[in-house]
């Protein structure tokens, strides 16, 4: 065997299979951004055979968010095929079959580990190279882990972390196993909130710990945290702030047992979700790309240093317009759209055409419970509450808007229809003056702008 795979590499034994690949187009990552940039190829014209993408999951590119929302329900769960992408956004589903019937080739199960950039070539664990001469990056991130922190006993089993589906799987099958036991959640970001909320849903007795003095506290005032945070506790989950897991004991079976706070407290798990925050894969790409803000530099074209390669998704850190500041964004509707913004630069440069540069509004969102919120612009300045953010209201809507000299120039919304989402979205972008506005927004007035 081993004289087989030495003869396979210096390539003196012909297999019929071709140990390399090549693509005109190869997009490296296979979530969401991924998808979105498939369909974005096919709507400009794609010939079969030219575009492949290599992911490291074994399905094809689908709806991320889903994973700590419905996906984790008692009853109701989604599940594959039902969120593959475009379903996220409004558009139709592409299931496995559709990459098949334009030609895509969808290279799944597959992790890349060395990305040449001089020979455009990129090699998987199984030691396959794909060559191309345009790249996509769209690796996405990965969940920072508690053992990368130096917490004692944090690689216990039962110890859960959410980025893939393959970790919805095993929380789903653990949730089952662990019927209306004891969750330890760990992080009072994204993950925390969706997840602490999803677990309740389950009926399990659900522990919230986490660092800051206040939910989501990279966004969230006081006031916008105060509502969650007492919405939570009328749902029965348990909230511990200012501090965090320093230790886990784990039982003879190697099961977490019992999460040690630093402030001494002792809480007993079955499960512990851990939600710590996300790190952009781009390990591969080191002193091979510029790099910008712990993620690689683009220009508003999602272009990178290297002529022939594109990021998009969580890795890029790029222009942002409207605020004339470099950032990162970790959210699916950058995912989207710059996935889309990269495939139409492409083909608008083979074909010798301009397009205008990526102009984000940021936007993030969540769902749990039946709360509901947006936000879309900058959290900067001053933020001003309005509406009704009692948590014990049969239908509380309330929002925020963040005042910087002068400007509305973020606003967020619990409750929101459609329309008045896309009406803050508007406000966002415009930044009308909040001494003529602010008002308006108080009697629950969302169009102006
Ligand atoms: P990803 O969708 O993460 O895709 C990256 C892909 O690349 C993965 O398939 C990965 O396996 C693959 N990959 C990575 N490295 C390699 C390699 N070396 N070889 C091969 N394949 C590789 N955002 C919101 O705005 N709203 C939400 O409600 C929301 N919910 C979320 C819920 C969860 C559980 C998570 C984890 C994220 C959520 N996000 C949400 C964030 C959003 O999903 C991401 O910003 C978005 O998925 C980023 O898209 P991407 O294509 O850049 O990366
Ligand atoms: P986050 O940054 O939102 O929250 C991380 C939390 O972990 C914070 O409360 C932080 O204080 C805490 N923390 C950090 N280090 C810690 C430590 N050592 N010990 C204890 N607590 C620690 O990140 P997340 O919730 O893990 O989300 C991961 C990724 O998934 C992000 O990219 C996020 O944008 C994305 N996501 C987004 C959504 C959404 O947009 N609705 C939903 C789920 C996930
Ligand atoms: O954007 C999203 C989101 O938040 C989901 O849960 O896409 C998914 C879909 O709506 C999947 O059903």
């Amino acid at each position: 065997v081993v004289e087989v795979k030495e003869l396979l590499q210096e390539g003196k034994l012909y297999t019929g299979i071709s140990e390399e690949k090549s693509f005109k187009y190869l997009i490296i990552g296979g979530g969401v951004a991924a998808g979105y940039a498939a369909r974005e190829f096919v709507k400009q014209g794609l010939k079969p055979g030219e575009l492949a993408i290599i992911s490291k999951e074994a399905v094809a590119p689908y709806e991320r968010p889903a994973l700590s929302k419905a996906y984790l329900f008692p009853e109701g769960a989604v599940r594959l095929p039902g969120f593959n992408v475009c379903v996220g956004s409004g558009g139709e589903r592409l299931l496995p079959e559709w990459y098949v019937e334009k030609g895509i080739e969808l290279i799944l199960s597959t992790e890349i580990i060395k990305a040449d950039l001089d020979s455009k070539i990129l090699t998987s664990a199984a030691g396959m190279k794909y060559s191309y001469d345009i790249l996509i990056i769209a690796t996405g991130s990965r969940a920072l882990r508690l053992t990368e922190f130096g917490v004692h006993g944090a690689d216990a089993k039962n110890i859960f972390y959410l980025r893939e589906i393959s970790d919805a799987d095993k929380l789903v099958e653990e949730i089952r196993a662990k019927k209306k036991g004891k969750v330890v959640v760990v992080g009072g970001g994204y993950i925390g909130l969706e997840v602490g909320a999803a677990m309740r849903i389950n009926q399990f007795d659900v522990t919230i710990v986490y660092r800051e003095q206040l939910f989501m506290a990279r966004l969230f005032t006081r006031e916008i945290a105060a509502f969650y945070e007492a919405y939570y506790e009328n749902k029965g989950i348990k909230l511990i702030k200012g501090t965090a897991a320093v230790a886990f004991d784990s039982g003879a079976n190697g099961e977490v047992k019992a999460v040690k706070l630093k402030d001494g407290r002792v809480l007993e798990a079955d499960i512990v979700v851990a939600g710590v925050g996300a790190k952009p894969l781009i390990e591969l790409f080191e002193g091979q790309l510029d790099k910008a803000k712990d993620g690689i530099k683009t220009d508003g074209f999602f272009e990178t240093d290297d002529p022939d390669v594109y990021a998009v998704g969580d890795v890029a850190t790029f222009p942002i317009k409207l605020y004339d500041d470099m950032r990162r964004v970790e959210h699916v509707d950058h995912a989207r759209k710059s996935a889309e913004q990269a495939v139409k630069v492409i083909k608008a440069s083979e074909e010798n055409r301009s397009i205008p540069e990526y102009d984000c509004l940021p936007y993030f969102y969540s769902r749990v419970f039946n709360l509901s919120w947006s936000f879309y612009g900058d959290n900067v300045g001053n933020p001003v509450l309005f509406g009704d953010n009692n948590p014990a209201s049969a239908k509380p809507k309330f929002g925020t808007a963040w005042i910087k000299n002068g400007k509305i120039v973020g606003v967020f919304l619990e409750g929101g229809t459609a329309e008045e989402n896309k009406a803050i979205a508007q406000i966002a972008r415009v930044q009308p003056p909040a001494e003529k506005y602010l008002d308006q927004l108080r009697k629950g007035d969302y169009f102006f702008a």
